[in-house]
């Protein structure tokens, strides 16, 4: 008989507490979330998704608030062998209706206040089931629970069996599902659960990311679920917020935002950080210079690790060794990395490259794009990261720039192309490039640079306005600037590395 790796059970299911009182998720204004009522809601969340007619292998979409409810579903999904596929609140139903054709789930799962324009979404789209969840746990999803049976069973699940898939958007323009499996995202999680050196049922987790990404909701909380940690639960980062929170939290996980904004609080001090073990930074890079201010005010060394949405977390710097700014680290156990050419060769150390990447952490491919994933593999299984990055004689990495045309904004991902593509499409535009520019609060923000094609005046609302009914607000350009061409080197190509110069 064949073992069951589905990922639920050593998350939940195999891991009882010591201390059945636990408490799991604590939000303000809430009651905690216990672990012992892990199982039985989540077995009545599985009895509930068999009436919608999900079995395994099906997909399940969720667009929903930050909310107990919203983790419940995706472990009575991995419970039901479901897929799961979270997507970013921000999304405008322009947007989630490719993810739903692309994906064709059984269920999808709305937030409540979007109800009616989703259900005529999914209908027009022929999703069998859509379901409405609040932030508070309100919703039809929920309607009549209590009255369902807790059902006991998990589903079989292979460790190469899907459990969810994460969307990314693609350098060409397409958004593309991320297959991310059981033994994925276990093996990544007990990797970080022992090289961050968890303290079982004694870590408290500040969270305070969204749970539509990998760190939000795989690192944060899967740490968190192999530790048997109690999370500070919060609905966004409010620099205030996490203030109060700090001195009875052990971990904090951000975006390097939330280093930033944190540092210009004004009561943030050592005391405050006092009881604190860890605090780590990751999605986009961190600054030396925030790490060195937060290091100088707090007594703290932010630990910095790199990962992405195909490979989960990649690198770390070590908990006990030293943790060196501007540095992500040496690759995690079970992780190979290595910094290629072009073609795929080994560069010598010291050298700049593209970070690929081996090991039980990467993905299966891209959901029903063959072609994109043989693209983004070598023939020996590795996987090209479009990082460009150095690697000095100890195996310590540090990420130097970025092969693919991307910018990242507090942490989320915006992809050019998706956006000139778009504004392409509007009357009196000849061509645009994206570019990212500098900014101290999130890093990077957007800026589109125009060419316009002279049949009328265009200004800066006649570009943004029709941007805002097709994209999520923060992918939305907070400048626009126009220009009477882009420049080109010889093969026609637009010179980003220059616009981004001149913008910056
Ligand atoms: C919000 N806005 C953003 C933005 N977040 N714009 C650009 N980039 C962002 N990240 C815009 C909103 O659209 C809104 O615009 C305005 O800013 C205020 O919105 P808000 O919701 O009040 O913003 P705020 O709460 O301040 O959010 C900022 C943030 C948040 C940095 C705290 O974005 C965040 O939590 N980011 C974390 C993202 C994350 O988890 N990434 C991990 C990806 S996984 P308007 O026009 O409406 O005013 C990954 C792999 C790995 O990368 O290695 O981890
Ligand atoms: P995503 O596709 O949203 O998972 O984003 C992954 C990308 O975020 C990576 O490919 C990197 O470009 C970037 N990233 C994540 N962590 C770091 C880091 N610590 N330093 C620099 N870039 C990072």
């Amino acid at each position: 008989m064949s073992v069951n790796e589905n990922l639920y059970l050593s998350l939940v299911a195999e891991h009882p507490s010591k201390q059945p009182e636990k408490e799991f998720l604590m939000t303000p204004g809430r009651e905690p979330l216990k672990y012992q009522q892990l199982d039985s809601l989540t077995g009545k969340l599985h009895s509930k998704l068999l009436e919608l007619g999900v079995t395994p292998g099906d997909r399940v979409v969720v667009q929903v608030q930050k909310s107990y409810e919203a983790v419940l579903l995706y472990l009575a999904c991995l419970r039901a062998g479901a897929i799961y596929i979270p997507l970013n609140t921000a999304y405008t139903l322009n947007e989630v209706g490719y993810f739903l054709t692309d994906a064709q789930p059984q269920v999808f799962v709305c937030d409540i206040e979007n109800l009616a324009e989703s259900e005529a979404l999914a209908e027009e789209l022929q999703v069998p089931y859509t379901n409405s969840l609040s932030a508070n746990g309100e919703g039809s999803l929920l309607e009549g629970l209590e009255s369902l049976s807790d059902n006991p069973a998990v589903a079989l699940r292979q460790s190469s069996d899907l459990a969810s898939i994460l969307y990314t958007s693609g350098t060409t323009g397409r958004s593309k599902g991320a297959m991310l499996s059981h033994g994925n995202l276990l093996s990544n999680a007990q990797t970080l659960h022992q090289y961050w050196q968890w303290q079982d049922g004694e870590d408290v987790l500040l969270h305070a990311l969204p749970i539509f990404h990998i760190h939000g909701l795989f690192v944060a909380l899967h740490c968190a679920m192999l530790g048997r940690s109690s999370v500070h639960f919060l609905a966004r980062f409010d620099a205030q917020s996490i203030i109060e929170k700090l001195p009875q939290s052990s971990v904090l996980m951000g975006v390097p935002t939330f280093y930033t904004r944190l540092l210009e609080a004004p009561d943030f001090n050592r005391p405050t950080c006092q009881n604190m073990r860890l605090f780590i930074a990751g999605s986009a890079p961190l600054l030396a210079e925030t790490h060195d201010k937060f290091a100088a005010l707090t007594g703290h060394k932010i630990l910095e690790r790199y990962g992405m949405t195909e490979c989960g977390m990649i690198t770390s710097n070590p908990y006990d060794g030293e943790r060196i700014a501007g540095t992500v680290g040496f690759a995690l156990p079970g992780v190979s990395a290595r910094v290629c050419d072009d073609k795929g060769i080994e560069l010598s150390r010291g050298e700049t490259g593209v970070l690929e990447v081996f090991g039980s952490n990467v993905f299966k491919g891209y959901w029903q794009m063959p072609e994109k994933t043989a693209e983004e593999f070598r023939e020996d299984g590795y996987f090209i990261t479009g990082d460009l990055a150095t690697m000095d004689e100890s195996g310590r990495i540090s990420i130097v720039g970025r092969s693919k045309d991307l910018i990242i904004a507090g942490g989320y991902n915006i992809y050019p192309k998706e956006i000139e593509a778009e504004i392409d499409l509007i009357d009196g535009v000849k061509e645009s490039a994206v570019i990212g520019k500098p900014h101290s609060d999130l890093g990077e923000s957007v800026v589109a640079v125009v060419v316009q094609d002279g049949s009328k005046a265009l200004a800066q609302e006649d570009i943004l306005q029709p941007l805002q009914q097709k994209l999520a607000r923060f992918k939305l350009p907070q400048l626009v600037v126009f220009v009477d061409e882009l420049p080109r080197n010889v093969m026609g190509k637009v010179q980003k590395a220059q616009l981004r110069e001149i913008y910056k």
